[in-house]
C-alpha cells in the first residue's frame, strides 16, 4: 500500500459553502471521502490536507518526499502565484498531478498561468469535484507503472 498525499490551497475550506455555481455543491469533507474511497478500491492510503498557509503546505510537500509515492495538488490561488510551492514540488521525485475544480482556461487571464503547471505530471481542470478522483486514479497508475521499471 503506498501513501498519496491530497494537498488543498486556500479558502478550499469553503467548498460547497460559497459560489455553488463556480465550484459545486459538494464540502471538502465530501472530496476526502470521495479521495479516501478511491485510493483503498486501488489498494492506497491518503492523507488529506487544507490550508490557508503557504508554508504549510511546502512543509506537506516535504514530508511527502518521506513517505509519499504520489501528489495530487489543487493550490487554489497559490498555483498563480507561488515560487515556493513549485520550489517545493521540484525536489518531490514521484508523480505529481495537479487539480483546479473550474475550467481555468474560461476564467480570468490571470488564472491562465500556473507556475505548478511546470512540475505536473498531468493537469485536470474544469471536471468540478470529481476531477480529483481521476487524479487519484492517475497517480496510481503511474505508481504502479513506476514500480514495474
Ligand atoms: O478551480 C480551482 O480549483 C481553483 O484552483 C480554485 C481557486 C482559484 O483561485 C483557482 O484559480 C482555481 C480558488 C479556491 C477558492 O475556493 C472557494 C471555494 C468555495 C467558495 C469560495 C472559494
Amino acid at each position: 500500500m503506498s501513501l498519496i498525499y491530497v494537498l488543498n490551497g486556500p479558502n478550499l475550506n469553503l467548498l460547497g459553502k460559497r459560489q455553488p455555481h463556480i465550484y459545486g455543491h459538494e464540502t471538502l469533507a465530501d472530496v476526502e471521502a470521495d479521495c479516501r474511497r478511491v485510493a483503498s478500491e486501488l489498494g492506497h492510503d491518503i492523507r488529506f490536507h487544507q490550508s490557508n498557509r503557504e508554508y504549510e503546505i511546502i512543509d506537506w510537500i516535504h514530508e511527502a518526499r518521506e513517505d509519499g509515492a504520489g501528489i495530487v495538488i489543487n493550490p487554489a490561488g497559490f498555483t498563480h502565484t507561488s515560487v515556493a510551492i513549485l520550489d517545493a514540488l521540484n525536489t518531490f521525485e514521484q508523480p505529481v498531478i495537479e487539480v483546479h475544480i473550474s475550467n481555468v482556461h474560461k476564467r480570468e487571464a490571470f488564472r491562465h498561468h500556473s507556475f505548478v503547471s511546470h512540475r505536473a505530471d498531468g493537469i485536470i481542470s474544469g471536471l468540478g469535484t470529481e476531477g480529483y478522483q481521476f487524479a487519484i486514479r492517475r497517480v496510481a497508475s503511474l505508481i504502479t507503472s513506476g514500480e514495474k521499471k
